[in-house]
């Protein structure tokens, strides 16, 4: 049975959950249980703080774990990265006082650079050849350069809004991150087989989202034309209606270009146009 490592709470937690339960895996939390049972897949779970998921699965503790990019490239341990999963988007980056005239990676050298990840810093440092005092401090990074303890800072942003409210700027984008699924290294035949249908769940989930489900009333006649307008899966459903000279289309369409479909295809002639969530689409 595979054990699978997710974060006990925090940012992660809650779209670790949903992932969860999308795949049909229900986990019943209790309060203060490092490890439950899950209902719906041969799975024990692990709650862990992100922190420790890397080496949870490096040591096999878990098997498998749901963590942020960034902690696995921090600690530096080899672990398998299964999965990318699209969520927990953000990067690390460097910032300065929002005053400082910036002059590329070289005005860090000999300044001092708060962070809670050294080594991804001093990657990029010694990558630009720069010699810089890494400080490591474990939170509230953005306030050393007000109180003085850094020149700048090497901390995680997504909106940027917590740099604005602290009167920094960002000055180089270094690592980006999502939440990644991975796995230990050398995991057996039995463990393997269980991972690939967890991650046959996952890519479902994760290649329907933002999908919709669209079907429509059309004149036969004008078929060729809505079919052009349409992409994707090999071919579009269509059905026919009690009415001769129509026929009902089904297609699945990108949220992001669903509007802009439909008006074309009511000059196409579509009529009765409904859209329906896609839960999953299995290829
Ligand atoms: O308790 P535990 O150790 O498990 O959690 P934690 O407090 O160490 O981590 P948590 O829950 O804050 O974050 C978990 C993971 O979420 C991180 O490792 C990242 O992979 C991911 N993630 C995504 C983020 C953010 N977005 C994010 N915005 N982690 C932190 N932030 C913080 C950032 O540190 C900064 O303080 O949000 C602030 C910046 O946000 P913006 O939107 O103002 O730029
Ligand atoms: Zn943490």
């Amino acid at each position: 049975m595979l054990r699978i490592a997710i974060q006990a709470k925090g940012r992660l937690n809650e779209e670790t959950m949903a992932l969860l339960t999308d795949a049909g895996i229900r986990v019943v939390a209790g309060k203060r249980k490092l490890m439950t049972q899950a209902i719906g897949f041969p799975m024990e779970v692990l709650y862990l703080r992100d922190d420790d998921i890397p080496q949870a699965v490096y040591m096999g503790v878990a098997d498998v774990g749901i963590v942020g990019l960034n902690e696995v490239a921090e600690k530096e341990l080899p672990v398998v990265e299964e999965m990318r999963l699209g969520f927990g988007i953000c990067r690390i980056s460097l910032a300065v006082p929002r005053e400082v005239d910036y002059s590329g990676a070289v005005w860090f050298e000999g300044r001092r650079v708060a962070t809670s990840y050294p080594h991804i810093l001093q990657n990029f440092f010694k990558a630009n050849g720069v010699n810089a005092e890494i400080h490591e401090i474990a939170g509230s990074v953005e306030i050393a350069p007000l109180v003085g303890m850094a020149d700048g800072i090497f901390d995680i942003v997504s909106s940027g809004g917590t740099l604005v409210q602290n009167g920094l700027r960002e000055v180089e984008q270094v690592f980006r991150s999502e939440a990644v699924l991975i796995a230990t290294a050398g995991l057996d035949d039995d463990k393997r087989r269980e991972l690939e249908k967890l991650k046959f769940r996952f890519r479902s989930i994760i290649d329907s989202k933002g999908l919709k489900y669209v079907l429509m009333n059309l004149p036969k006649n004008r078929l060729d034309e809505a079919i052009a307008l349409l992409p994707g899966m090999r071919s579009p459903t269509i059905l026919p209606l009690a009415e001769e000279d129509w026929c009902s289309l089904h297609v699945v369409i990108n949220e992001h270009e669903l509007w802009e479909k439909i008006e074309r295809l009511k000059v196409v002639g579509a009529e009765g146009i409904l859209v329906l969530p896609l839960e999953n689409m299995i290829r």
